[in-house]
């Protein structure tokens, strides 16, 4: 079954053979052609991408422009201008992060049914390529959380690339239940939990099975210093895209699935009645056997 993870795809390929419906180019204000990516793709595209891109007029940094494909396998080019690195204090990041959120902006409004990027930025123009996989991944999460359908594939030229990717996939997943700052400090207190809330916490399954709440939620999460008045789980409420958490459900990801599973036995815990012990469960025997496992 396809879930919210499987929707972004990351893979160790050349991105101008790739047939998904959009690639994007990490061009240059020019529009006109360059090293890297950008010529390869040029290349493989022929002159006629070429001729198109001179009636552009170039792009501003942090934006982007869309093209027709000319020979390559997908249907559209979408170019985008990445910063050159200067040392972060130039607003590198926030031109980054605007990068991948106007293709992504292109996708939507085009409807395109996939989109495939290569790390931007990342080559002559020097972007420190940890920070540049976090950032692309929190700003495609965020497009496949509020208005993005389609498929995403980040298409790194190397094992080593992809690797950045994979090391923050987890974490940075976590965008998808809500805005990153806000869901960052609530991991902060899942990462705190330890051993000990977690056992407690599934000896309640048997009861939460038979269909009661269970009747020493309050004084669990008291005695782990995880939340301490109904005004200090309010305060965590309003992070979360609560309603969309029954689709959750399938999330290949066991920080999703703690903040998850957390929240919500806050939530039956302190408000005694927004939560069934179902919903609750359908969080918590995964993250068993995650636990169990690891
Ligand atoms: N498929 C996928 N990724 C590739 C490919 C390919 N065929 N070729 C290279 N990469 P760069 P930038 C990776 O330098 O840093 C150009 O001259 C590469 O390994 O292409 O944004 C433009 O015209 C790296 O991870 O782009 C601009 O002047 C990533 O693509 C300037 O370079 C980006 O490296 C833009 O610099």
């Amino acid at each position: 079954m396809e879930t919210y993870s499987e929707r972004i795809k990351i893979m160790v390929g050349d991105i101008t053979q790739l047939p998904t419906e959009a690639i994007v180019n990490a061009a240059n204000r020019s529009l006109l052609g360059g090293g890297g990516v950008d010529g390869a793709i040029q290349r493989a595209a022929g002159r006629g991408l070429l001729q198109e891109c001179r009636t552009l007029g170039g792009c501003e940094t942090g934006q982007c422009k869309m093209t027709g494909a000319y020979n390559l396998p997908c249907k559209r080019v979408i170019h985008a201008v990445g910063p050159v690195w200067f040392g972060g204090h130039q607003g590198e990041s926030g031109l980054l992060a605007s990068c991948y959120d106007s293709a992504m902006k292109l996708a939507v409004e085009h409807n395109l049914s996939s989109i495939a990027f290569p790390c931007i930025s990342t080559g002559v123009y020097r972007f420190p390529k940890d920070e540049a996989a976090r950032i692309a991944l929190r700003t495609v999460f965020k497009h496949i959380r509020d208005d993005y359908e389609g498929q995403v594939v980040i298409c790194c030229f190397s094992r080593d690339d992809e690797e950045y990717y994979r090391k923050c996939f987890w974490e940075e997943s976590l965008t998808l239940l809500g805005d990153h700052e806000a869901v960052q400090g609530y991991k902060e207190k899942i990462d705190a939990i330890t051993p000990e809330f977690w056992d407690e916490a599934f000896s309640l399954i048997p009861q939460l099975e038979q269909g009661a709440k269970p009747s020493n939620g309050r004084g669990m999460e008291r005695k782990y210093g995880f939340c301490t008045s109904p005004a200090d789980y309010l305060s965590w409420v309003h992070c979360f895209n609560v309603d969309a958490m029954p689709d959750y459900y399938n999330i290949n990801n066991v920080y999703c699935l703690c903040v998850i599973a957390t929240f919500l036995a806050r939530k039956l815990y302190w408000t005694g009645s927004c939560a069934t012990p179902e919903e609750l469960l359908k969080f918590l025997r995964p993250v068993r056997e995650i636990v169990l496992r690891s």
